[in-house]
């Protein structure tokens, strides 16, 4: 079975104000010609099919004219998506019943009570069934009526339990598909700043692939860049574009599954993805960033490090005749960087005791006595021996 790997389309995004309309259709209408030169059995959305909450009329036509030029394949490509993070479960969901008939399977909203279960695709291939879990995006409070005293409290014992619950036959071939931040061995994803705002600081969303029970493969969304997480059955598949200069050196594409019988590693293969425009950094002095955009790479989205020593006058303007579309400039040389020096003096760096002298007091509102200033010196002493210092 043939499965194409795809998430976090993010329809509608903005880069620094600009539109990305022109490059999200460009690499939707590759995803659409390889789908009919391919014809994979099933094509899984992983979750941020759209930017927002409340996408713009333009995102849904954008996604409805996808979804309508994939299902006139034949013979027809069952499409399932799960609700990311952005995505409005209640919008993701419209039409959802009829969107079934046309086999586009949409699961937006997690089970709401005891008696209800995560949607099941299940097709055949050659090798008899295989089972598709979709786990739309959770937190922990959303699944609350399904558990009355055991309630998971963090966003991995909730994932855990979620799927225990589905008393999974692992005799059979089973992919799951699921948009959450997952993390190996305490290890993290590689990330980049297109999602890093939308990752819980701390680690608290961080979900370890060890909670997963076995499943053949495991189509994840969320996490922008392409990669494994632990072994190759669990993959991020990344963006289809370009959605920060974090990303410069990505290389985006659709990823492709190949499942063989019950035991088998799945096949991987890698279909390239381009926008008509690239998202890169450009670096040099005034002279040299005129003189190296060339016709072909001009109108890409660039962000732009001069490195004048003396800044020249009304940069922008001279840059837009050349670069029509700037994301940002900014300036590296002697004085912006003797200006971060200045700016990284003004923190003062205090001993621990000082650190806690002050805190101290502006909790307290008076000086400690000489009996705490001796327990606290005590206390740092004995840290600083614990740990080397
Ligand atoms: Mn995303």
């Amino acid at each position: 079975m043939k499965i194409f790997h795809l998430s976090d389309l993010h329809i509608g995004k903005q880069l620094n104000g600009y539109s990305l309309r022109e490059n999200q259709e460009a690499v939707l209408c590759q995803i659409l010609n390889y789908a009919s030169e391919e014809h994979p059995d099933a094509i899984l959305i992983c979750g941020d099919i759209y930017d927002k909450t409340v996408p713009s009329g333009e995102a849904y036509t954008i996604f409805s004219n996808f979804l309508i030029s994939i299902s006139q394949i034949k013979p027809r490509i069952p499409v399932l998506i799960i609700a990311g993070n952005h995505d409005s479960p209640e919008r993701l969901s419209y039409a959802g019943p009829f969107l079934e008939k046309h086999s586009i399977h949409v699961s937006a909203f997690l089970p709401g009570s005891s008696e209800e279960y995560l949607k099941k695709v299940v097709l055949e291939d050659e090798y008899g069934p295989v089972n598709f879990y979709l786990l739309p995006f959770l937190k922990p409070g959303y699944i609350r009526p399904l558990f009355e005293d055991n309630q998971p409290a963090g966003y991995e014992s909730a994932v855990k339990a979620v799927l225990e619950r589905e008393q999974i036959d692992f005799k059979q071939r089973n992919i799951l598909l699921s948009h959450q931040f997952y993390g190996s061995g305490g290890k993290d994803p590689e990330t980049c700043e297109s999602e890093q705002a939308v990752i819980m600081a701390g680690g608290l969303d961080r979900v370890d692939i060890s909670v997963l029970p076995d499943f053949d493969y495991v189509a994840l969304g969320h996490i922008h860049g392409s990669q494994k997480v632990g072994g190759r059955r669990i993959r991020y598949c990344g963006t289809p574009y370009k959605y920060s200069v974090s990303e410069e050196f990505h290389k985006k594409s659709v990823t492709v599954v190949k499942i063989g019988e019950k035991g088998e590693e799945p096949e991987l293969e890698f279909l390239p993805l381009k926008g008509f425009q690239d998202v890169r950094r450009e670096r040099g002095s005034l002279a040299e960033l005129l003189e190296r955009a060339e016709d072909k790479n001009r109108h890409d989205f660039v962000s732009i490090t001069l490195t004048d020593e003396e800044e020249p006058y009304r940069v922008r303007e001279r840059l837009e005749e050349v670069y029509s579309h700037i994301l940002e400039i900014r300036v590296d040389n002697q004085r912006t960087r003797q200006k971060l020096l200045e700016r990284a003096e003004e923190v003062p760096v205090l001993k621990p005791l000082e650190a806690f002298r002050q805190f101290y007091k502006a909790v307290k509102g008076k000086d400690m006595t000489v009996e705490e200033e001796e327990a606290m010196e005590r206390i740092v002493q004995e840290a600083k021996e614990d740990e080397g210092i």
